[in-house]
């Protein structure tokens, strides 16, 4: 530890913190504005400036490291006057629009004008930047006048992703942030992941809409409107009414979404658990028939994008499953539909996904059935949380709900999607059974959980030894598939989620604001909630979810039989 004294206080902070850190320590906000840790760490906007004694200039207190004995000023007249400058020069190129803004309840360059008393738009009057709405992307809505050049986004999509198509164009006053030449970004390798987004402090990114078409649905009387509501949004939602980070509401969530008015609220954890009985057949099957190894997930969707994009060779690689909810919409429109006796075109079928990429593969060539859309409209968990405010539902007064039969019923197994390594740990429940031909009595595979980006297990099965990777986020994605790419990797099944931590942590979910995200692990505080369901469900085994069991008895015959095959399965070829 090194001992230092910011603003009078003194705290001793590990070697090697930055004066950012230790001034969170020592219970001092220093502001920022470009800082993302492990996003963005270019100590470019000068917000963080500080004075430390000895330095010759002030000090970016994102970047500048501790030294023993260090004595630092936050707060003083000059380094007010300074921000402030910051702000006003801001704002003189801002659209202050904040009424038509997405982000105007928790924008972080207002929370920093209120912050610093900066209240008027024209300190500087002169030109202002032309900017255009660009929406070419089915995912990503950009709109510059509202970006303050932060580069947050740019560090989302080159670090965390290693994707890198969006970056400063122009120089000087003319940069803004766009595609290499501007070409659209639905043309581009973009992977809709939505990472930009939650890293925008402002609102300048934000999701393609889907509210007005999904609330036309359902009043109308003719529509019988079925909605899913995905893993980790159970785990997130809460945090747009001002609750913790991470809390778990899965009954409030029912609850709201019977009183928007939805026919029947269901749960993405049903499909998730379906996709398991198909994708452990899909690996039992590879493993004993000779098939590609190794088996890869293909249920994130910004996840299968990239890979078409840069590991073309490895498709094959793919599981043909499609995602969890992909198959629900199928099964919604053919065994839900029949059971009901409900014309499939009077069906619409919407979900909640914490993803904005589930925005572009429910309209993909290769999903749907029989000229139907598996899946019409996907909201994210933000947009649910908009819906629910506009409705004047006051969420956290709810009563739990529980979700509707028989599309509602979900094993432990289905919940833990959500997390990385959820998807490994419940097809292992599966797979191992089938492989073995035992029950299996330890249902813990801990050596998959957790937020690493790349990790690694071993399981002897009786005598045969099962290699299995997990990566999240894509740059750590890319690790492993350039292993595998170069014949250097001996794993037979791998899951990659495309965001890092998974679900939980999408490009849908709840914005958390700068100054929580870099002291907290976002990620892991909301896995923590869907391991606890796990473990409290009665069933944690995916195939003894017992709907899935009748519907196979009834209607699908056999996992990876002919009609689960028609309904459930596809194949990726770009
Ligand atoms: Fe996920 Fe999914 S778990 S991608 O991570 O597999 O979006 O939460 O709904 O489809 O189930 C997202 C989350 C899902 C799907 C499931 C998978
Ligand atoms: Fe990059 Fe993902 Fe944003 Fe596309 S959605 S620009 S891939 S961060």
């Amino acid at each position: 530890d090194v001992k230092v004294t910011i603003d009078n206080i003194e705290v001793n902070v590990p070697e090697g913190s930055t004066l950012l850190e230790a001034a969170h320590i020592a219970g001092v906000d220093i502001p920022t504005l470009c800082y993302l840790k492990d996003v963005n760490e270019i100590g470019a906007c000068r917000m963080c400036l500080c004075e430390v004694e000895g330095a010759r200039a002030l000090a970016a207190a994102c970047v500048f490291p501790v030294f023993d004995g260090m004595v630092a000023r936050t707060n003083t007249p000059k380094i007010v006057e300074y921000r402030r400058k910051n702000l006003q020069l801001l704002l003189s190129d801002h659209n202050m629009d904040c009424l038509g803004c997405f982000r105007s309840g928790n924008c972080e360059l207002l929370k920093l004008c209120r912050r610093y008393g900066v209240d008027d738009t024209e300190y500087y009057k002169g030109a202002k930047n032309h900017s255009v709405i660009e929406d070419s992307s089915k995912s990503i809505v950009r709109d510059n006048s509202k970006c303050i050049l932060c580069r947050r986004c740019i560090g989302a999509c080159n670090n965390l992703q290693s994707i890198g198509v969006i970056g400063a164009n122009k120089r000087g006053f003319d940069t803004y942030v766009g595609t290499t030449f501007n070409i659209p970004l639905a043309e581009t390798s973009c992977v809709n992941c939505g990472q930009c987004i939650v890293a925008c402090p402002v609102g300048a990114l934000y999701e393609k809409d889907s509210i007005t078409q999904v609330k036309e649905a359902i009043e109308d009387p003719d529509k019988f409107v079925v909605v899913q509501a995905a893993p980790s949004t159970r785990v997130a939602l809460a945090e747009c009414f001002d609750q913790p980070i991470g809390m778990e509401v899965e009954g409030k969530l029912s609850a709201a979404l019977h009183r928007l008015g939805f026919d029947r609220v269901f749960d993405t954890n049903f499909s998730a658990d379906l996709t398991i009985v198909e994708e452990a057949n899909e690996l039992v099957e590879r493993v004993k028939g000779g098939g590609v190894l190794p088996m890869i997930t293909s249920c994130s969707p910004g996840w299968v994008k990239f890979c078409e994009h840069y590991y073309p060779e490895l498709i094959p690689n793919l599981s043909t499953c499609k995602s969890p909810q992909q198959m629900f919409g199928a099964v919604t429109k053919s065994y839900y539909a029949d059971v009901m006796g409900i014309p499939v075109d009077k069906i619409v079928s919407v979900s909640v996904m914490p993803c904005t990429a589930k925005k572009h593969e429910l309209g993909r060539d290769d999903q749907g059935t029989d000229g139907y859309q598996d899946v019409d409209y996907s909201l994210t968990t933000r947009e649910l949380a908009r819906m629910i405010k506009m409705a004047g539902i006051e969420f956290m007064k709810l009563e739990d709900e529980p979700y509707d039969n028989p599309l509602g019923e979900y094993t432990g197994a289905g919940v833990i999607f959500g997390a990385t390594g959820g998807v490994m740990e419940a097809a292992l429940r599966t797979a191992v059974e089938k492989l073995t031909g035992e029950e299996l009595i330890d249902l813990d595979f801990v050596d998959v959980r957790g937020v690493k980006g790349v990790k690694e297990a071993e399981y002897d099965l009786q005598g045969k030894k099962v290699k299995v990777a997990v990566a999240s986020g894509l740059a750590n994605a890319r690790i492993i598939m350039d292993k595998v790419k170069a014949g250097e990797a001996d794993y037979t099944f791998i899951e990659i989620m495309g965001c890092p931590g998974g679900c939980v942590n999408g490009g849908g979910q709840p914005h958390v604001d700068s100054q929580v995200r870099n002291f907290i692990d976002v990620r892991a505080e909301r896995a923590k909630g869907l391991y606890t369901l796990d473990k409290n469900a009665p069933i944690r085994k995916a195939h003894e979810n017992p709907v899935i069991i009748k519907m196979y008895d009834d209607y699908l015959g056999v996992p990876g039989g002919e009609k689960a095959h028609h309904l459930l399965h596809t194949s990726y070829v770009n």
